[in-house]
């Protein structure tokens, strides 16, 4: 059975090494923010379904056969004839930003339909784990509806729905965004979302609180966990039992592009493992802290296996 379906766009990615007008060469990968998650899962060994949506095109290929690659299950996955895959231009300009260009309007995965989703939730049985972030709804109407079904679709399963806010100001408003998060929150089980993020979750009456006031208000709504990423502060979990923090595990940083989606992928398998909050947050920290320390989006994912190799101090030589 699958552990966790997760849904979205997963675009071709080009990285290059300096500021994309002077051109060079540039790196092809995929990027896709439910991908990460799926791969960062797929390598700790749990069973995860990817559906979303490619063009009939080379790149979608390339889309497809990376996560057949990192053991992701891409049967749910639809090819759109008439539609190409999207792309997006990662451009390192400081090291400490990077610039990111979407090509995605129109784009296959923006057109996600109810139907697949559909199908992709039903075969081969329902998923324990739906995750969704707030980056589909904000690709097109079909995209959002194919969310809305995939949310009923868990409601009517008992899955648990975990949504990662992810909000992309390049693709949508505050407003637009905070429309669609709010009108979620009722089917959310845990809620992942930076400080920043909260508000857009919250009624708009209580939106100008602290994130424990906005955590403790999400509670109230029913949701069963608010997992408040803080970058390279770690994170707090907001809980009935209470709230917990956890520090992010000192790395040196390399590229933190990814590292959201990591941290989400290492606290949904702790969930899956039956680990409590603080097991939940650790293994999220660590995971992220890998995605922080590596290059790329999720290249850098540990397996269950690497996990411990976190703590190693400089210079250390595995043999
Ligand atoms: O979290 C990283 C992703 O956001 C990025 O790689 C691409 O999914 C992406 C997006 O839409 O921004």
């Amino acid at each position: 059975a699958t552990d966790v379906l997760t849904l979205g766009e997963t675009m071709v990615a080009l990285r290059g090494s300096g500021p994309l007008k002077l051109g060079g060469s540039m790196d092809v990968s995929v990027a896709g923010a439910e991908s990460n998650v799926a791969i960062g899962l797929a390598r700790l060994g749990h069973p995860t379904r990817w559906a979303g949506a490619v063009g009939d095109d080379e790149a979608g290929e390339l889309v497809l056969r990376t996560l057949r690659a990192e053991g992701v299950d891409v049967s749910g996955a639809t090819r759109d004839p008439d539609a190409p895959t999207g792309l997006i231009l990662f451009e390192p300009r400081l090291p400490e930003v990077t610039r990111v260009h979407y090509y995605r309007a129109g784009s296959a995965g923006s057109r996600l339909t109810a139907a697949s989703v559909e199908h992709a939730f039903a075969s081969p049985g329902a998923p324990r784990v739906l995750h969704l972030t707030g980056i589909t709804p904000a690709l097109g109407p079909s995209a959002l509806d194919a969310c809305r079904r995939a949310l009923q679709l868990a409601r009517e399963h008992g899955t648990t729905v975990c949504l990662d806010v992810n909000f992309r100001s390049r693709l949508w408003s505050d407003e637009e965004s905070a429309a669609v998060m709010r009108s979620w929150i009722p089917y959310v089980d845990v809620l992942i979302a930076s400080d920043d993020e909260l508000p857009l979750c919250v009624p708009e009456t209580t939106a100008a609180g602290e994130a424990h006031a906005l955590a403790k208000a999400l509670l109230a709504q029913g949701v069963r966990e608010v997992v408040v990423k803080l970058g390279a502060d770690g994170a707090t979990a907001y809980t009935g039992d209470g709230e917990l923090y956890a520090p992010a595990r000192p790395v040196r940083a390399v590229d933190a592009v990814g590292a959201g989606d990591a941290f989400v992928a290492g606290y949904l398998s702790a969930l899956l493992d039956g680990d409590d909050v603080a097991g939940r947050l650790d293994r999220a920290v660590t995971t992220g802290a890998f995605a922080v320390a590596s290059h790329g989006d999720w290249e850098g994912a540990p397996t269950r296996a690497e996990l411990g190799l976190l703590g190693a101090g400089p210079g250390t030589v595995v043999r």
